[in-house]
């Protein structure tokens, strides 16, 4: 069976391990997650791997009786957003699977292992951090992750623990960097652009920055029927007016981006007056220290909007990722795989961030991206053709065959 078709099959089928019908919702340490890694440990033993969880909750397929030798590692995420798409993420783990697949009979003729990678948690969707797997690799996780809890109040370490990795174990993965020789991870675009251009992959120059805050605007609740509106201390509008502000400065930033994306309102009841808003601020920008003077820049303009209303407003930073830049040696290895596909390599940044964003605090890194129909992600409607992907297995291959060339 062609590889795109029999990649485009796996993720139907995994696509089933969702809390939603509607798109795909799978978080980290869940059931479903528990469910995705049964699928993958079948593709990375299809593939000829030996198969692991490390402490972190990764799961890990390594080329067997290859100790010694330095590793060239591959993978995505397994997690997704909320009725998210079928591809984001889990298309990194197959491609990279079936692309290993195709050296299942000369592992020992390379000269290094290789290590396929499903890390839990990338979209921080579930609790306010991400990345665990890739920063337990690097040796820049954060113990106190372990202690934010989700909407229902379980805590990280618990959802973690009850789904058997070991939380005081994974701040101790730390790999070494001289036995790692680099990460490549494949993944579906997101964006618009190589549909435009009507190519099937392309090479990812470099990773925006993410930056993300906590915001809580707290008033006071009242009758809404009776409370004149003079005097008022209605968390919402002052919620609103923060909003309205955010998406017009960073409208007016280059290449800038900045999404309200989850929004809590309490006691949030049709005849009450708001008194607290809990909402998420997400910035991002290939230019870190722009990110850092746009928080600055909201944080001056709450407290002045506080002051007029009356209003509390409160901006804490949840979560922070450097921007990244690709590995040159390594994106050339992908290149050379691209044009061995039959197709010229085309560059393009990422307005995402991914797990080699992390990854990149251990490694050189380098991504392909995958063409995604009508640059849609991050909902159910999101689509990568078979043929596309199996070209992606085709570039991914060749990339492995060139760094094995080069010894
Ligand atoms: O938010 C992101 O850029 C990624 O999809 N987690
Ligand atoms: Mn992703
Ligand atoms: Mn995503």
């Amino acid at each position: 069976m062609d590889d795109g078709v029999c990649a485009q099959e796996r993720l139907a089928s995994i696509a089933a391990a969702s809390e939603t019908k509607e798109g795909v919702t799978r978080l980290p340490w869940s059931a479903e997650h528990r469910t995705a890694f049964g699928i993958i440990a079948e593709w990375m033993t299809d593939a000829g791997l030996q198969v692991a969880m490390d402490a972190a909750g990764t799961l890990i397929g390594r080329t067997p009786g290859t100790g010694e030798r330095p590793a060239l590692l591959l993978g995505s995420h397994q997690d997704s957003v909320r009725s998210g798409g079928r591809y984001d993420g889990i298309m990194g783990v197959a491609l990279a699977c079936l692309a290993v697949r195709r050296f299942r009979n000369r592992f020992d003729a390379l000269p290094f292992a290789i290590e396929v990678l499903a890390f839990a948690d990338e979209e921080g969707v579930r609790f306010p951090t991400a990345l665990i797997g890739p920063r337990a690799l690097a040796g820049t996780l954060d113990p106190a992750v372990f202690a934010m809890a989700d909407r229902d109040g379980v805590t990280m370490g618990d959802a973690m623990r009850g789904f058997g990795a070991d939380p005081s174990a994974a701040v101790h993965l730390a790999r070494d960097p001289a036995r790692v020789i680099g990460y490549i991870e494949a993944h579906i675009e997101q964006g618009p652009v190589l549909e435009r251009e009507d190519l099937p992959v392309g090479i990812v120059t470099g990773i925006c920055g993410i930056s993300r805050h906590m915001i809580e605007v707290s008033g006071e609740t009242g009758h809404a029927g009776t409370v004149p509106m003079a005097g008022r201390r209605d968390a919402l509008i002052g919620a609103a007016r923060l909003i309205g502000e955010i998406g017009a400065r960073a409208s007016r930033r280059n290449g800038f981006r900045a999404t309200v994306g989850q929004v809590d309102v309490a006691p949030n009841v049709v005849n009450a007056i708001p008194s607290t808003v809990r909402m998420t601020m997400d910035t991002r920008s290939v230019d870190d220290a722009a990110r850092a003077d746009f928080a600055a820049d909201i944080a001056r303009l709450a407290s002045g909007q506080a002051a007029d209303t009356g209003v509390g407003i409160d901006i804490a930073q949840t979560y922070d990722q450097k921007a990244v830049t690709c590995d040159p040696a390594l994106t050339d290895a992908l290149r050379a795989g691209v044009t061995g596909a039959g197709f010229r390599a085309f560059d393009l940044p990422s307005g995402a961030t991914h797990d080699a964003s992390a990854m990149a605090d251990l490694c050189p890194v380098a991504m392909l991206f995958v063409r995604c129909r009508d640059g849609v992600s991050h909902r159910p409607d999101e689509y990568a053709e078979d043929r596309d992907m199996g070209v992606a297995v085709e570039a991914l291959a060749g990339a492995i065959a060139a760094m094995a060339e080069r010894g």
